[in-house]
């Protein structure tokens, strides 16, 4: 990959990227809090939840970027959303929003929670010890760049387990509620 890219201001996306990953609601069974309302759907259908378009840079101090395009709409109550991770390493990250609607859902480990309005131009910093979440809570596709370092690391496993403290839903618009982790509950 070149140094130099290209993003189309307009509409969000990359001229190029490294790879493309793309999540289907069969991807986020586990994420959901209403595991019938998944079920429900995918009987006939598995939607696209969101794609991520990585560009990276793998070397010592390297910075990578990838542009998500999370789609919009809902599996029962809760908005579509992206998995959420920590990262691994204490790393924080840079959101740029480029088109769409949406809540920045971020918790520490000790289950503080500060969440940020995404909109176009806003610009988040995420700070390292955050787990962080993007909600798609408008009615069109929510496009957003990040900016992290390369070494930064995923982690997925412990929002997998047990999600984040609070959930998104549209209860009259959207409305963060208590998540009481019921559905866990064998
Ligand atoms: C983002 C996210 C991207 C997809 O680039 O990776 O929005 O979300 P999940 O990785 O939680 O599926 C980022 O935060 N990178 O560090
Ligand atoms: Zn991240």
């Amino acid at each position: 990959m070149e140094n130099i890219n290209e993003i189309d201001f307009s509409s969000g996306f990359l001229k190029e990227y490294k790879k493309v990953q793309e999540r289907r609601l069969s991807d986020l069974r586990e994420y959901f809090y209403d595991k019938k309302a998944v079920e429900n759907i995918l009987v006939n259908q598995n939607p696209i939840i969101y794609r991520v378009y990585d560009v990276i840079y793998d070397y010592p101090g390297g910075l990578s970027y990838s542009v998500t395009e999370l789609m919009p709409g809902k599996v029962g109550n809760e908005y579509y959303f992206t998995k959420g991770h920590f990262h691994s390493k204490s790393a924080a990250e840079i959101y740029i929003v480029f088109k769409g609607n949406g809540i920045l859902l971020t918790e520490n480990r000790s289950g503080d929670t500060k969440t940020y309005n995404m909109y176009r131009g806003s610009t988040i910093n995420v700070e390292p010890e955050y787990a962080h979440r993007s909600v798609n809570t408008g009615t069109t596709p929510l496009i957003f760049l990040a900016i992290y370092p390369t070494d930064a690391g995923h982690d997925y496993e412990s929002i997998k387990e047990r999600g984040f403290s609070y959930l998104i839903v549209d209860k009259n618009g959207p409305t963060l509620i208590k998540n009481d982790r019921k559905n866990l509950e064998k």
